[in-house]
This record gives C-alpha cells, sequence and structure tokens, in this order.
C-alpha cells in the first residue's frame, strides 16, 4: 500500500507566538496580509492583474466564499480571504512527474498541510498502482479507460461513491450527477453534508425551501441583525461591508458566539484607506457569549419573552403559519434556571435582547456552522425560524433568514442535482429533461459512506474536488475505511492529504481552477454560480492556466462519461463543445431556469425563484409555514469533562492551510493548539503552552490525541476550540446532528490530561 494510512496531520515545526487579541478587522494588515500572500505566490504584475478582476462582471466569481456581490460593485470587491484563495490557485504548477520522483507517498505524508499546499498547484494528471511507492504520469486516455474498467467491473452501480467540494460550477455539477445518475446511483455525497445540511432539514419542514430568504438590500432595512455561530471577519469577510453599511442605517448588531470574534467588534474597510478615511465602525452593540450548544436554550428564552410581550404579528400567525399554539403551550413551564445555566446567559441580558427584538420591525438572523454542526442542529435553526414567525420577520423587507454558505457554489451545486436524496419529482423532471431514466433510491450522504466503506459495501470513490480524507471526522478510522477501497479518483487543483492515504489505484486528475481561461472547441467558456442570496451569475476565468495539461471539470466529466456509459445515447461530449448546450440541459432539467443562457448574461444574473422571500409563501405540503416544537438538548457534562470546538483560523481555507497566523485571534506559528478559559487553566493546574492530551468520548468509546499546546483565551468555562482539519481525529464518526446526519463539530465532549497518560485509542 502506498500511503501510510492513517491520513493524520504532522505538526509544523514553527514555534507557537502569542500575541494580543486584535479587536479591529481588515483595515491596513488586512490590505498588506493579501498583497504579501499574492505576490509571494504570483509576483507583482501577475498580482495586480488577477486581483482586480475578482467578482467583477467580466471576471471571475471570487472562490473565498458564496457572499453576493453588491450590484454596484467597486473596483476592488473582495477582501483579504479572497485575495488568498485566488493568489493560492495562481501559484505556479510545480507537483509535476519530477516532483512524484523526488518523494514517495509515504515521506509527502510526513509533511504538514501548510507545507503540502504550498508546493504549487498540480500540473499533470498522475497514477498511483498497487503496492507503488510512487505516483507516476498517465495520459488522460489512459486514466479514463481505468476509471471506465473499474466502473463497469463493479457488482452494482451502488458500490461506487462520487463526492463533490462546493467550488464546483453549475455546469460541472449538472453533467456530473447526470452521468452518476444514468450510471445508476444516487451515491453523490458532499461537503454541504458536513456544513449546511441541518440549515436545509430545517428550512424546508418550516418554510418549504431549503435556502434562505434575504437579499443584500434587505440588510440595508434591517433595524436588528443577529449574527450566530458565525466569524464573518474570517470566512465571510465581504460580510462586514454589509453589517457596515446596515449599521451606519441604524441596525442594531447583536452577535451570539462563545467567542468575542474580531470582525464583529470593530470593521475599517480596506477601501476606506485608500480614501484616506481612518475611523473604524463598531460594529455589533452586543456580544453574547453564549455557552457552546447553549443558543436552544437562549432561542427558547427570547421566544418566550416575545410570546408574553404580546406583539406578536397576530395577522402573520393567522393566515400564514400552523401550530403557534402548540409552540406556545410548549414555552408554558419554561425553566429559566435550566435557561440560563444551558446557555450561559443572565435572565437579565435575555431579557434585554428580548425587548430590542419586540421593538423591532424587521430583523435578519444569520448563521453559520456555529448552528449547524451540533446534534441539535436542526432544531435550534427551527427555533431561530420560531422567532422570525413570531414577528412575521419573513418575506418583507428587511427581514428573514440568512444561512450564510460556505463554499462559493455549494448552495448552486445542490439545486442543480448534487444530492444523494433527491425527491421523486426532482428526478422526474431530471428524467424528462435528459431523456434518459434515473435511480430512485437514495444514497450515501458523507457519514454512511464511510460507514459503508467500513462494511466493504464500496470499491470505488471519486471526488470532484475537496479534501475527504482532511475535511471528514474520525480521521484514523476513514483512513482506514478509504485505504480498503479498490480505486479512488481526485479531481483537484493543489495537493492534499487525501491523496496520500491510497487506495489499491489512486488517481489525481488536475483540473482548471476559477480563476483561468477555459477554451473548448466552441471558443473561450463561462460558467454560472449561484451564490447564498439565489443569485445565479456568470464566472469567466481570465489567466492562463497553471499548465497545458488541465482539464475543465466539464471535460473531465463528458470524457469520463464517454468511457464508461456504452448504452446510452446521451452524447456527453458535445455538451461540452459549449457550455451553454449543457445550460440548456439544464433550463429543461431543473425547475427556476427557463430560458437560462439569455438571463444568467444580464450583468448582475437572475434571482431563483424563493417563495417565501417574493411573495411570504410558503411551499411546504400545507401552505403554511411551521412552528416547530423541539425540547432543548441535553448539554450536561461529566465534573471532568470539557466541551469541543473545531474553528477555522484566519490563515486558511478549510482543509487548505495558507499561512499560520491567526492573526485576529493572536495565535501565529502552530495550530495544534487548544483554547482554553484561564480559570479552568487554573483548576487543572496547566500553564499556557504546556502540552496536553485530549480525549474525546461518544456513546462508551474514547479517542485520544496528544500534543495540543494550552493557550490561555476569552472562552466560556469549560467550553474549549481546536483547528479544523488537526482535531478531526477527535470528532466521533458516530457523532452527528440528528436528521441532517452532519458530524457535530462543534460539540465534542472530552476530557484533558497531561501529557504520557494518554491511550491512543481505547
Ligand atoms: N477564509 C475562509 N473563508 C471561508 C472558509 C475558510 O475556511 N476560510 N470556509 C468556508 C466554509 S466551507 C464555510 S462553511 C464557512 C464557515 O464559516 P463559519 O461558520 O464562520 O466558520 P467556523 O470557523 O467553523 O466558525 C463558526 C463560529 O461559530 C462559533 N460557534 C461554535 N460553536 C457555537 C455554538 O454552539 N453557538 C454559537 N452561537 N456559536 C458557536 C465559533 O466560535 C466560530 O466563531 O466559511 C467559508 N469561508
Ligand atoms: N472538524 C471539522 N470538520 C469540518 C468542518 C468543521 O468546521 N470542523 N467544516 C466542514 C465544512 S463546513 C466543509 S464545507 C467541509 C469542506 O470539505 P471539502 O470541500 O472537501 O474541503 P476543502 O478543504 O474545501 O477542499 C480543498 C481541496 O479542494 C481542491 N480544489 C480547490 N479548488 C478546486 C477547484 O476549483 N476544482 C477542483 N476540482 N478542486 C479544487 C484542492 O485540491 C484542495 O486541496 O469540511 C467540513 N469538515
Ligand atoms: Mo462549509
Amino acid at each position: 500500500m502506498g500511503g501510510d494510512g492513517n491520513g493524520l496531520t504532522p505538526m509544523d515545526d514553527a514555534k507557537l507566538k502569542l500575541g494580543k487579541r486584535k479587536s479591529i478587522a481588515a483595515g491596513i494588515p488586512a490590505v498588506l496580509s493579501s498583497a504579501a500572500h499574492s505576490v509571494k505566490k504570483m509576483g507583482v504584475t501577475k498580482s495586480i492583474k488577477t486581483l482586480t478582476m475578482v467578482n467583477q462582471k467580466e471576471g471571475f466569481d471570487c472562490p473565498g466564499c458564496a457572499w453576493p456581490d453588491p450590484v454596484h460593485r467597486s473596483s476592488f470587491e473582495f477582501c483579504e480571504n479572497g485575495a488568498k484563495a485566488v493568489a493560492d490557485e495562481a501559484m505556479s504548477a510545480k507537483v509535476n512527474r519530477k516532483f512524484f520522483t523526488q518523494y514517495s507517498v509515504n515521506e509527502l505524508a510526513q509533511n504538514s498541510d501548510y507545507w503540502l499546499n504550498s508546493q504549487g498547484r498540480i500540473a499533470e494528471p498522475m497514477y498511483l498502482a498497487a503496492g507503488a511507492s510512487h505516483y507516476q504520469p498517465i495520459t488522460w486516455d489512459e486514466a479514463f479507460a481505468k476509471i471506465a474498467d473499474k466502473l463497469n467491473s463493479l457488482s452494482s452501480p451502488n458500490r461506487a461513491v462520487f463526492y463533490t467540494s462546493g467550488r464546483t460550477s453549475n455546469e460541472a455539477a449538472f453533467l456530473y450527477q447526470a452521468f452518476v445518475r444514468m450510471y445508476g446511483t444516487n451515491n453523490l455525497p458532499d461537503c454541504s453534508n458536513m456544513c449546511h445540511e441541518s440549515s436545509g432539514k430545517a428550512l424546508v419542514s418550516t418554510i418549504g425551501i431549503g435556502k434562505g430568504t434575504v437579499t443584500l438590500d434587505d440588510f440595508n432595512h434591517a433595524e436588528t441583525i443577529l449574527v450566530i455561530g458565525q466569524n464573518p471577519g474570517t470566512n465571510h469577510p465581504r460580510m462586514l461591508t454589509a453589517l457596515r453599511d446596515a449599521k451606519q442605517n441604524g441596525a442594531t448588531i447583536i452577535h451570539i458566539n462563545p467567542l468575542p470574534e474580531t470582525g464583529l467588534e470593530r470593521f475599517k474597510h480596506p477601501q476606506d484607506y485608500m480614501k484616506l478615511n481612518f475611523s473604524s465602525t463598531k460594529l455589533s452593540d452586543y456580544h453574547i457569549a453564549v455557552k457552546i450548544g447553549g443558543d436552544a436554550a437562549l432561542l427558547q428564552g427570547l421566544n418566550k419573552l416575545i410570546i408574553e410581550s404580546t406583539k406578536l404579528d397576530k395577522p402573520f400567525i393567522d393566515n400564514k403559519t400552523k401550530h403557534f399554539t402548540d409552540y406556545e403551550e410548549s414555552l408554558k413551564d419554561i425553566n429559566w434556571a435550566r435557561i440560563v445555566s444551558d446557555s450561559g446567559v443572565e435572565k437579565s441580558t435575555i431579557e434585554h435582547i428580548a425587548s430590542i427584538l419586540v421593538k423591532s420591525k424587521s430583523i435578519i438572523s444569520c448563521w453559520a456552522m456555529g448552528l449547524t454542526q451540533h446534534k441539535n442542529g436542526v432544531a435550534v435553526i427551527q427555533e431561530v425560524v420560531n422567532m422570525h414567525l413570531l414577528g412575521g420577520h419573513i418575506g418583507r423587507q428587511g427581514a428573514g433568514l440568512c444561512p450564510v454558505r460556505g463554499h462559493s457554489n455549494v448552495q448552486g451545486n445542490r439545486t442543480v442535482g448534487i444530492w444523494e436524496a433527491p425527491s421523486d419529482a426532482f428526478i422526474e423532471k431530471m428524467e424528462l429533461g435528459l431523456k434518459s431514466s434515473m435511480p430512485r433510491k437514495h444514497g450515501y450522504d458523507v457519514v454512511n459512506t464511510i460507514k459503508a466503506m467500513e462494511q466493504q459495501d464500496v470499491d470505488f470513490m471519486f471526488c470532484l474536488g475537496g479534501n475527504f480524507i482532511s475535511a471528514t471526522p474520525d480521521t484514523r478510522r476513514t483512513s482506514n475505511a478509504v485505504s480498503s477501497l479498490q480505486m479512488a479518483v481526485h479531481v483537484s487543483t493543489k495537493l492534499n492529504r487525501s491523496h496520500l492515504v491510497a487506495a489499491q489505484e489512486m488517481l489525481i486528475l488536475p483540473c482548471l481552477g476559477r480563476t483561468e481561461l477555459d477554451v473548448q472547441q466552441s471558443g473561450e467558456q463561462f460558467v454560472t454560480v449561484e451564490n447564498s442570496m439565489g443569485v445565479v451569475h456568470t464566472s469567466t476565468g481570465r489567466l492562463k492556466p497553471a499548465s497545458k495539461n488541465l482539464r475543465s471539470e466539464p471535460w473531465i466529466i463528458a470524457e469520463m462519461a464517454a468511457y464508461t456509459l456504452s448504452n446510452t445515447s446521451f452524447d456527453f461530449r458535445e455538451q461540452v463543445h459549449n457550455y451553454d448546450n449543457i445550460r440548456d440541459l439544464i433550463s429543461n432539467s431543473v425547475v427556476g431556469f427557463e430560458d437560462y443562457n439569455a438571463r444568467v448574461r444580464k450583468p448582475n444574473g437572475f434571482y431563483l425563484p424563493n417563495p417565501p422571500k417574493d411573495n411570504c409563501e410558503f411551499a411546504t405540503p400545507d401552505g403554511f409555514a411551521h412552528f416547530s416544537v423541539n425540547e432543548l438538548p441535553n448539554v450536561e457534562i461529566g465534573e471532568d469533562q470539557f466541551v469541543m470546538m473545531t474553528i477555522r483560523s484566519h490563515d486558511q481555507y478549510n482543509t487548505t492551510i495558507y499561512g499560520l497566523d491567526d492573526r485576529y485571534r493572536g495565535i501565529k506559528g502552530n495550530r495544534r493548539v487548544v483554547l482554553m478559559n484561564p480559570d479552568d487553566m487554573l483548576d487543572l493546574g496547566i500553564k499556557t503552552r504546556d502540552q496536553v492530551c485530549i480525549t474525546s468520548h461518544h456513546n462508551g468509546r474514547s479517542i485520544s490525541a496528544s500534543n495540543w499546546a494550552v493557550i490561555p483565551y476569552k472562552i466560556p468555562k469549560r467550553n474549549i476550540a481546536t483547528y479544523f482539519p488537526e482535531a478531526n481525529e477527535l470528532v466521533p464518526l458516530e457523532s452527528t446532528a440528528d436528521i441532517s446526519n452532519t458530524p457535530t463539530s462543534k460539540w465534542i465532549i472530552c476530557t484533558i490530561s497531561g501529557q504520557n497518560s494518554a491511550n491512543e485509542e481505547e
């Protein structure tokens, strides 16, 4: 076997440096930091050329996040972390046959994620034969022949899985799901299963659509904006501009987060420096330091007080919703002592926030992984919906629900069919559009994929982007599971750990990135994406590709399909000659895309239909929005236990590590750290930088990992934080959210011990 199989992230050698936590986000340091990254990776001329093309009408969509662009764009509609994402993609292609001759897979696996990413773009298709120690070059034709042979040798199409990460364009995603379903399976797990799946499930069940209900303009009209379980200063920096504008229009911003994240304290827009405006804007008016997992209690407390205020939107409740009385009844005997102890928020604070909410004519609630990655992820988001239904804060200007998506096209991927559990209606329309029959049986999501691999029920995995090994939970178990596969294929831009945990045979297929020119038979192509607010628009790569051996994702999928499917008359290759062909197919096969090619060419694209937002209508089976009744989750932990959340630093994009500087939090040089309340450190007799072992506990199973340096931090007592993906080895595979099956990456029960007392796995 090629790789060492454990998939763990070795530590960086650099020394841990601790500085002061920053209180102002963005500003000059952000400009300098992004410029330094760009210049280091691309050189000066290419940096300027590249960065001025981000998010312009004729340019490419920023691969950083899914936050929308304003209609009237300024010339620099990107942010520090978007610039880093672009610079990272625009690196030269040095991961080529010479590189792979130099290093064996085992040697590569000894290096940190930061090192792997900094080696450059992957330059050509590579193959790792069974038992081989090194990847070797392979032609595109030979690679597709191997894939087709393998797929056609499986005893059932359901023994293959096809993962997707959310950077893929609508065109690639649509063609991919068409191929996968014509091949015969719905095994389409995607990053969304680990991300906003809980939001989708909560919103479909309550308002009839799994998406948010606001536009960017609503932020200018909101009276109160809640930002719950989200760190926009790092992960959606362009959102800070919307919050600043909202603030200047008089909005009150309430930040609910165990950590006082810097972006929400004060913000200086990088562009203001260019205008010599040096003042910063105070963003959040309130920071509510809820305990990890305490949001359900807090929200029920707030909703109880809102109901008691009797300032409800009665006409909305009567005409548009169902189950209000059940909900009211369920909060009747609310236990305030429990609300306060579970949430960690004083009753007087909850009362004060409730009084603001009651007075607000328009409320927007934004949230991200701090809500979704919990056992009660679906229920807690339903509680947010309950709050909006009480005041009628949906489908009116300045009000609505705003799940803030992660990957730049993760929402579009789902819209065009990347989904392991499609409805029959969705498949019926797809069958009509593509004139092919497709399976109805639901496939595996991410966690069930890993479990099926463990049961030897999967032989083949294809990954359209992403980093399956590092993004998924329970790294050691997942790596073992993947090692048992007959073949794993990765369509990638950069080297990552998934390439180094070897199945019997491995293929790396290098693809064009967002930023790069894509020329097909009919000429230059553009692709389309959907942002977090349901706007579909174009993205046109402009840079010369990093290597001439790169291919576009649609082309790769079409070739794989042409090689594999012998019994279909559907011509995949023809679709790729001109991506308009793919968009015509989408028009015929997916609701909301009528006249796609014409509408998407309009300067700002178009909005997909969204009944709650458009007309305050709810496409639930009975046509009403639904209040949901949920019991509070059990958040009790043992006397010696902690709750751990795994979070992103300021210098990474998911599993891609750009650098080792978590600038806003003042943590530099090393990522194997654990943030802890100073009082807890005192109780445990632990000093700053002491190395500890963390052991997670779930249903009688324990997983231990050592060498975490302790850092005192402003975090609630008995809560700790570590970085994703280093801490994924501690996230138990079985610990998932009810209904959405999302790994509980923000709720891991742990104990902490001094070094040396740790067993690897009990
Ligand atoms: N630069 C950059 N941008 C990114 C990404 C990136 O890695 N880097 N990733 C992209 C992706 S895919 C996604 S999904 C998004 C992720 O964006 P976020 O969801 O902002 O990312 P996380 O770092 O996971 O942070 C979650 C926040 O939730 C808080 N939190 C944790 N547990 C709880 C809780 O129980 N209650 C509350 N109220 N808060 C809690 C944490 O303190 C943290 O501030 O960002 C996207 N954008
Ligand atoms: N513990 C813990 N685990 C988590 C999370 C957490 O908060 N905590 N967050 C979860 C979330 S929200 C998400 S979305 C997932 C992310 O899971 P993934 O989407 O699987 O992971 P990424 O790190 O975004 O993928 C990075 C790789 O994508 C490839 N890539 C980049 N651009 C392109 C492109 O244009 N095309 C192709 N084909 N490949 C490209 C590169 O090779 C790069 O190495 O992780 C999840 N895992
Ligand atoms: Mo995500």
